[in-house]
């Protein structure tokens, strides 16, 4: 059921915040996340359309045509759909036998590190710029070993990683490059759009993504010989009924989840008007607020505008901490993420395995906090959001008086 729009309360003074006692100021609440959804009646006539063919997944007509929107989009030559962005990346991983070693920056989703443990490969932590968030391509001499057989760049917020020169390092040294995609569908490099850079670029399209079909993927490639190698993957290694050529794999896209995707790819410059609109948002209310900033995107280039990051400045002895308000937007419905915290370095299973320091992610994984968008966000929420905010950094010594001892949501 989509959000019935209640007014925010709106905070006037530091009591009203509901850290001290005030009620929330949304009833109802407000996710990171929320997906978009495209026309109702669309929708259902493609899923009425499935039913009467009875043909439910294993290629069918609307995942060809999802392919087809998203090779059209992306200009890349050839498009596998799959069921989701993790099995995109460990398809395209299988597809092109890396082995070994496989670099990959920690601050990112947890999936693009399991995709590759998943497979037997050691992902090796690297770190990032912390201008940019994504790669830092001045680390990834240090980490190459003579296990090493490619690298896995991630499009962090959509924000395309340094495509050039990692693709540079990695064909100096005839290692395979695959591209994280899964935020960046409709972004673009230097004019040219995400998916056809590398060996394969990576999408996802969960229901939290700009363009979702529920839960889905889609692999990318200009190269004919690594998208049928893919496809073969994708439904087992099958070769006609009885003959299996390699170890495959069910990654396949049902058509319930192309009908969602082309439904989605319908409304796709909607949504990303409206995410454009959130942002601005933001960056009008939070601009001339000391101690944060609304993270941008670099001029010239498209962007999704998916994400609403922003990083938090303040000092742990002075002043209010990104945690401090994780905390207190909690209180208040507001669902705020610390994505990717703490970076994936230092998540259990990768910790215990080798412990690495990695000073750049694990600065910004403190500091990241990443705020409601989509077309279940209201400007009227964004002002009250903001509102919170102000009011918090404003008063960091009562704050932080009154948060003592709380732990921070998880
Ligand atoms: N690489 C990168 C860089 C990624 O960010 C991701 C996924 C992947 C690879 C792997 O792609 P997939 O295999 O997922 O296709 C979410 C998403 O589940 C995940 O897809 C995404 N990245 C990640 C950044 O965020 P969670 O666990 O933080 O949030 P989740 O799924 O619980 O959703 C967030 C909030 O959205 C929920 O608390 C409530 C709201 N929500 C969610 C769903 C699913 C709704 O309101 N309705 C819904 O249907 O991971």
């Amino acid at each position: 059921m989509a959000r019935s729009f209640r007014r925010p309360v709106v905070r006037e003074a530091l009591e009203d915040l509901a850290i001290f006692g005030g009620p929330p100021a949304f009833e109802e609440p407000l996710h990171v996340g929320a997906p978009n959804l495209g026309d109702r009646a669309r929708l259902l006539e493609l899923v009425g359309d499935v039913y009467d063919r009875r043909w439910l997944t294993n290629d069918g007509p609307l995942v060809k045509d999802f392919e087809r929107r998203v090779a059209e989009l992306t200009g890349a030559e050839h498009c596998v759909a799959v069921a989701s962005g993790t099995i995109g990346l460990q398809l395209a991983a299988h597809a092109l036998e890396l082995s070994g070693e496989v670099i990959v920056p920690s601050f990112t989703f947890v999936a693009t590190a399991h995709s590759l443990a998943w497979l037997g490969l050691k992902p090796v932590f690297c770190d990032i710029d912390p201008q940019t968030h994504t790669l830092d391509p001045d680390a990834l001499a240090d980490l190459v070993t003579p296990e090493t057989t490619g690298i896995v760049g991630v499009h962090l917020w959509g924000r395309p990683c340094e495509i050039d020169a990692v693709t540079r390092f990695a064909r100096e040294r005839g290692l395979r490059v695959i591209f994280d995609a899964a935020h960046a569908i409709g972004c673009s490099f230097r004019g040219k759009t995400i998916g056809r850079f590398g060996d394969a670029e990576v999408f996802s399209f969960h229901a939290t993504k700009v363009v979702n079909a529920a839960e889905g993927g889609a692999v990318t490639t200009n190269d004919g010989d690594l998208a049928d190698r893919l496809r073969l993957l994708r439904n087992y290694a099958f070769v006609g009924y009885d003959t299996v050529v390699d170890i495959g794999m069910n990654a396949k896209m049902s058509e319930l989840s192309a009908a969602m995707g082309i439904t989605s790819f319908d409304a796709l410059d909607e949504f990303v008007a409206v995410n454009r609109r959130n942002y601005l948002c933001y960056g009008a209310e939070l601009g001339d607020v000391p101690g944060v900033s609304v993270r941008e995107y670099p001029e010239g280039e498209r962007h999704n505008y998916q994400y609403v990051v922003v990083e938090i400045t303040g000092d742990a002895q002075a002043g209010i901490v990104r945690d401090d308000l994780v905390s207190i937007l909690h209180a208040e419905n507001v669902l705020a993420r610390r994505y990717f915290y703490p970076g994936c370095h230092q998540l259990d299973p990768y910790r215990l395995a080798e412990p690495t320091r990695l000073p750049a992610t694990e600065d910004v994984a403190t500091r990241v906090l990443v705020l409601p968008t989509g077309t279940a966000i209201h400007q009227e929420d964004i002002t009250a959001i903001c509102g919170i905010l102000r009011l918090a950094l404003a008063n960091p010594t009562a704050i932080r008086r009154q948060l003592a001892g709380t732990p921070v949501p998880m």
